[in-house]
């Protein structure tokens, strides 16, 4: 790749998925491609940008602190427990106060909400309000930091949809469909961060000898042909029936397809990366414990299905796309199926019952109605 900035050819959709190869004195920087993102938009004003850079630099700071963490003694659980009613790590607190420092003085947010946090957060008194705002889950898949297994950072980012000066709880509440960023930073065997604005899934690895992101990825296109079903099985005994025939199906058990590789880290962003770059479909459904899922729509779900979506994947909560959901709540959990297209779609096929909490509609234009609150969840 020479010198010259012209990385328009990174943007088509029609390039194929390739590795840039950098030389000694050519590299393209996770900053250098964002600019020339940019200028594809002569009215963007680099607040954007500004966001994505602030989150480039909270994932170095993560990774650093993710790295050391046997040495440093914040491994572990703290006495706390997270609005999920979940007992929080040592490094989940300092994830999340790194992100928050990160961006919360730019003039570029109006409020953010995080999976760690409780309620809304609010940009302190003092600094500027911006027109975006971001949510985000600090690090997912923390329960496997003690054991050395990869973790991630998940963001998402929309536009300020209401009139005040400071940010709401509606400008939160907003369908993914409406995200104008998001992206995800994997701290595995190499640090990566891979995000898109909507032109295309773009992915980047920290060279740790310059500290810099480097694009390695450009226009990641997730394989048609799916080689891997990542779902922890340990819940079959809880799935309602038409979720145990769909696994059976991608485990070619009913005689209808060869069987999906089983691969299953634990840590939805590392289980994520893998099947966006190698084909696959991971499946967290609902189960009679977890009626609505596991996951989180804001945080985890919406982020990913984005970044599916433009790598010409698709993510469903098995009664349409993630990003046509409007949330009602923070926290709103998700069933997820998310990866290539062909397997994601196979979940159309199998009539999963839905839950709906008593007297919150759910909302999604234009689907399927839900099946009344007090049907139990393995019904059909
Ligand atoms: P977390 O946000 O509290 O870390 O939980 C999310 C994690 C995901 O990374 C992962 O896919 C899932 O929980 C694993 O859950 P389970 O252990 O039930 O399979
Ligand atoms: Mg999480």
């Amino acid at each position: 790749m020479g010198n010259r900035c012209d990385l328009s050819f990174l943007f088509s959709p029609l390039e194929p998925s390739a590795v840039v190869k950098h030389t000694a004195t050519s590299v393209v920087t996770i900053e250098r491609f964002i600019i020339e993102q940019e200028r594809m938009f002569p009215d963007a004003t680099g607040e954007l940008s500004g966001i994505l850079y602030d989150m480039a630099l909270a994932g170095k700071m993560i990774a650093n602190k993710v790295r050391s963490a046997g040495l440093a003694d914040i491994l572990g659980a703290t006495s706390d427990v997270n609005v999920q009613g979940e007992v929080q790590q040592k490094l989940d607190v300092i994830a999340n106060e790194i992100v928050v420092k990160a961006v919360d003085h730019g003039g570029r947010l109006c409020a953010m909400a995080s999976e760690e946090e409780p309620d809304i957060i609010h940009i302190p008194e003092g600094f500027r309000s911006g027109k975006y705002v971001l949510l985000f889950d600090p690090l997912d898949g923390s329960s496997n930091i003690d054991v050395n297994v990869p973790v991630g950072t998940i963001f998402s980012v929309f536009k300020k949809i209401t009139r005040g000066a400071r940010g709401d709880m509606e400008d939160l509440l907003q369908p993914g469909r409406r995200q104008v960023a998001a992206g995800y930073i994997l701290y595995g065997s190499s640090t990566m961060m891979v995000y898109t604005t909507g032109q295309g899934a773009h992915g980047f690895t920290l060279d740790p000898s310059i500290g810099e992101f480097l694009l390695s990825h450009p226009n990641i296109r997730i394989p048609e042909k799916a080689r891997y079903l990542s779902v922890n099985d340990a819940y079959e005994q809880d799935w309602p029936e038409p979720t145990r025939a769909l696994m059976r199906r991608y485990r070619g058990l009913d005689g209808q397809q060869k069987a999906l590789n089983v691969r299953y880290v634990g840590s939805l962003v590392a289980d994520f990366h893998r099947n966006l770059l190698g084909g696959g479909v991971f499946c967290y459904p609902a189960n009679s414990k977890s009626p609505r899922g596991k996951l989180r729509l804001l945080y985890e779900a919406n982020p990913l299905a984005f970044i599916a979506e433009q790598a010409g994947g698709a993510a469903t909560d098995g009664y349409g796309s993630i990003l046509d959901v409007e949330p009602t709540e923070l926290h709103q959990r998700t069933p997820l199926y998310i990866g290539s297209r062909h397997e994601v779609g196979l979940v159309d096929q199998f009539p999963l019952p839905r839950f709906v909490a008593p007297g919150v509609p759910e909302r999604r234009s234009g689907h399927q109605p839900p099946i009344p609150a007090s049907a139990p969840v393995g019904a059909a």
